[in-house]
């Protein structure tokens, strides 16, 4: 008998290395933009593919203005994002519009591309509750702080979706670090049960703060974890703003043909620190490994792809840039503007019907504000 069971926990390493190892990483443009997997190549056309280059220049510039805002102690709360651009972008460029997108607090980029106006992404970063009031018809939620909460958020969206028999997608961002989180499994095991039309991201970036992912999980990749819920999981190179096109848009057919969700793992790196709030990235990440990230830039690689076919040029791109500071400019100028915000409006905001027990406070509130 001994020996039997022995055999049987034996077959069952052998099975886990087999399904680990069958967990490729999808990549078609390599480091020097160079399509190295024609199959796998999305339907985009060439002014969609100038549109997805300039989202990411303007994003990486609009990072680099929110870290001098939040250092000028013009913003709030900045989870900085260059690097993880084609991750982002290309990810919400897959959606239509009447998908809805269910952010982690690095996701802003995502959220402002599926319409949320500029300025109040400023005012989120400020804690303003104007910046949580999404307008009607841009189908996003506030970013999530609490890591993980945001999966079982989509599970019930894309459920939502699912009763109502809408052609629509629900998709969701966590980290690597969030990939442990109860939440994350609970999401990804229900949307599966339920088949609902969902698409969770985890954008790997290496580190949950200070918290390398080999301390993150004994799994050799993080889209594996898809198998015990049943649904597919795939690895993509998550600096190749085409492989996660592909991979999402891919994911989302299959969603709203009522074949369930599936978790896409973006293998990606954060330039900048976790957040503005004073980490210093010097003390647990090498320059070795910071450099080894740079060179797989995802600007850099998808702008030596367009230079090839002749569909980009530094005019372009310095007519984006210009563009981006600009319209930043603007959406500061417009946050300024805002009226200050006041104890009542918290309160009043905060729910649909007011509860008793705040009716009290608001009354309170609403004394002190008059004088
Ligand atoms: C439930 C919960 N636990 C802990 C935290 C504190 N916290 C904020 S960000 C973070 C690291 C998350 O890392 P990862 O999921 O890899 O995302 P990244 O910041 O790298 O994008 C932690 C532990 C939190 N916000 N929520
Ligand atoms: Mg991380």
């Amino acid at each position: 008998m001994a020996s039997k069971t022995k055999t049987t926990l034996a077959d069952s390493v052998k099975q886990l290395e087999k399904i680990e190892n069958q967990f490729e990483t999808l990549q078609i443009l390599n480091e020097e933009g160079e399509v190295v997997n024609e199959a796998a190549m999305p339907d985009l056309s060439d002014e969609q593919l100038q549109e997805l280059m300039k989202r990411m220049v303007y994003t990486r510039i609009l990072d680099q203005r929110s870290i001098s805002l939040n250092r000028q102690g013009r913003l709030g709360f900045y989870a900085p994002t260059a690097g993880q651009e084609a991750s982002q972008l290309a990810s919400q460029f897959a959606l239509e519009k009447e998908d809805f997108i269910l952010p982690g607090y690095r996701d802003v980029p995502q959220i402002i591309w599926h319409g949320l106006p500029l300025y109040q992404a400023f005012l989120f970063s400020r804690g303003h509750f104007h910046g949580n009031q999404i307008p009607e018809g841009v189908n996003v939620i506030s970013p999530q702080i609490i890591i993980g909460a945001q999966y079982i958020q989509a599970a019930g969206v894309a459920l939502g979706m699912k009763k109502r028999g809408a052609k629509s997608v629900a998709i969701t961002y966590t980290g690597d670090g969030g990939s442990s989180q109860g939440d994350f499994y609970e999401g990804i095991n229900f949307a599966g049960a339920y088949k609902a039309p969902a698409i969770f991201i985890v954008q790997n970036n290496r580190f949950a703060i200070s918290t390398p992912v080999e301390k993150q999980t004994s799994a050799k990749t993080i889209a594996q974890k898809a198998v015990a819920a049943g649904i597919p999981g795939i690895q993509v190179d998550g600096m190749d703003a085409l492989a996660v096109y592909a991979a999402v848009r891919e994911a989302r057919e299959r969603a709203v043909n009522g074949e369930g969700p599936t978790l896409i793992e973006t293998l990606t790196y954060r330039y900048g620190p976790h957040t503005m709030a004073g980490d210093d990235p010097t003390r647990y990440r090498t320059a070795d490994l910071d450099n080894e990230w740079e060179k797989k830039d995802p600007l850099v690689r998808f702008r030596k792809f367009l230079e090839t076919k002749g569909l980009w040029n530094e005019d372009m791109e310095n007519e984006v840039i210009e563009r981006a500071k600009e319209e930043i400019k603007d959406a500061i100028k417009k946050a300024d503007e805002q009226p200050k915000q006041k104890v009542t409006d918290l309160i009043s905001f905060m729910y649909e019907e007011m509860p008793n027990h705040l009716e009290e406070q608001y009354e309170i509130y609403k004394e002190k504000e008059s004088k």
